[in-house]
């Protein structure tokens, strides 16, 4: 396996058990609409839009297009101190999608780039506010932020942290949301919780508002395992960040491009950050990149506070690169001509029965449901957690369903095109496989 001639040797694959990968590999070869194919010919249904980002399906020809003219025009061109046009005129059209006010766009090429960027330009506003005792930065327990320092740091997950050192200084967390025992089996928003918000009040009154810069939060935290926010709880936040001046960031990663349903969560449930960070969904997932969405107010504090010359000291090569804002544009084009934020509010009664439908089965202790997403939690084996949930996804997939584990929760994110027949056979699919594992 470790062998030079070994052909699956030298990619060193991400977040993957790479020994058991390349015992036992798994390879999709080609894509179309909501269908991936295996490389041993079989057809794969996508229960999750890839990693939560192709939400318009895949290989749609109107991205693939604008691609290919992309890159035949204008390969590449920096966007340090010179400009080309598609970055401009992506802005702008996802600005107009982003809650009012929330106008200026800063382009990166991932998730993890717009968690480090979103905390680099809240820094930056704090201290040009005249605010720069504010370094402190909060995450919240079981939060996903993404790989960088950054993101790792403000976020949650022990395993994303524990093997790096001390991460960034002065960064604290709330309590995760996840409570099983008052809120197992709720459909959409959970009951109990808002006053868990309330740990922010509490970081305050431990190190000083003075000293904390922001707060960043998933409004509904995907990657470790769909939690959704209580009712209140977010709003709780936003109340107690303006009455201490903290900066709110909604990673929004996973949320925007009409997961929940809207442009983004914060539209559809009322509630706005100062800072969006986005990605995926974004270009479809068909190149990457990322954006974080800033309040004209927090860009102008910063491009005030210098006199002349650069304004803020950050940026990356790529940054609104000729292909992905191509991508990006054919993105907003077909997520608009199709309706495609609306199916999330459309299908969401016929999604939530379906994935409830799966109560009761063998190894369910939770099912939860918000938008067009699902997390069914199983109970753990004795012994070996999330053996369960990654035997259940292996199952799956040899059985021509794409899921999604964590932990011993099986995730569901499927593209916004999926139909009803299809969401029948994904939660079929689970039940009949439930009964086949251990
Ligand atoms: N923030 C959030 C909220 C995310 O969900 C990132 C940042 C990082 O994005 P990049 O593009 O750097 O990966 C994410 C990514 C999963 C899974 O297991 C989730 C993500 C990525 C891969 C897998 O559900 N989220
Ligand atoms: N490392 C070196 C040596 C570089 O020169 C650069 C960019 O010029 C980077 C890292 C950052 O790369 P990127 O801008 O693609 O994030």
């Amino acid at each position: 396996m470790r062998g030079d001639n070994d052909q699956l040797a030298s990619f060193w694959m991400p977040f993957t058990a790479n020994r058991a990968f390349k015992a036992n590999p798994r390879q999709i070869v080609s894509a179309s609409g909501m269908f991936y194919q295996s490389a041993d010919g079989r057809q794969i249904l996508d229960g999750t839009s890839g990693l939560w980002c192709s939400n318009a399906g895949h290989c749609r020809p109107e991205i693939s297009e604008a691609i290919a003219k992309a890159a035949a025009t204008l390969d590449f061109a920096p966007t340090f101190q010179l400009g080309h046009p598609l970055p401009f005129e992506l802005a702008q059209r996802l600005a107009a999608l982003m809650p009012k006010g929330m106008d200026r766009i800063f382009f990166t090429n991932s998730g993890s780039e717009s968690v480090d960027t979103a905390l680099k330009i809240a820094l930056a506003v704090q201290r040009a506010k005249g605010q720069g005792t504010r370094t402190r930065l909060i995450g919240r327990e079981r939060g996903y932020h993404g790989t960088g320092f950054g993101g790792i740091s403000v976020g949650g997950l022990v395993h994303n942290r524990r093997a790096f050192g001390g991460g960034l200084p002065g960064v604290d967390h709330l309590r995760h949301t996840h409570d099983i025992e008052r809120n197992a089996f709720t459909r959409g928003f959970p009951q109990h919780g808002a006053e868990l918000a309330d740990d922010l009040q509490r970081l305050v009154d431990l190190h000083g508002a003075e000293t904390i810069a922001a707060v960043i939060v998933e409004p509904m935290a995907g990657s470790t395992g769909v939690l959704v926010p209580p009712v209140g709880y977010l709003q709780r936040l936003r109340e107690i960040c303006d009455k201490h001046g903290i900066i709110l960031i909604f990673d929004e990663v996973i949320t925007a491009f009409g997961r929940v349903g809207g442009a983004t969560a914060s539209e559809a449930w009322g509630v706005t950050p100062d800072i969006i960070t986005m990605a995926k969904g974004l270009t479809n997932a068909a190149v990457p990149m990322g954006a974080v969405a800033v309040k004209r107010e927090l860009h102008d504090a910063v491009l005030d506070s210098v006199e002349g010359g650069i304004e803020l000291f950050h940026g990356y090569t790529y940054s609104g690169h000729p292909l992905a804002s191509a991508a990006g544009l054919a993105t907003l084009d077909l997520y608009a001509r199709d309706g495609l934020f609306d199916r999330a509010g459309e299908l969401a009664s016929y999604w939530e029965d379906a994935a409830h439908g799966l109560k009761g089965r063998r190894h369910v202790i939770d099912i939860r449901t918000i938008g067009l997403v699902a997390g069914i939690e199983l109970e753990p084996r004795a012994g070996a957690p999330a053996a369960r949930a990654m035997e259940l996804f292996h199952a799956c997939f040899d059985n021509g369903l794409l899921v999604r584990a964590t932990g011993d929760i099986i995730a569901l994110s499927p593209p916004l095109i999926v139909e009803k027949p299809q969401i029948d056979e994904m939660f079929e699919r689970i039940s009949e496989l439930l009964g086949a594992i251990d």
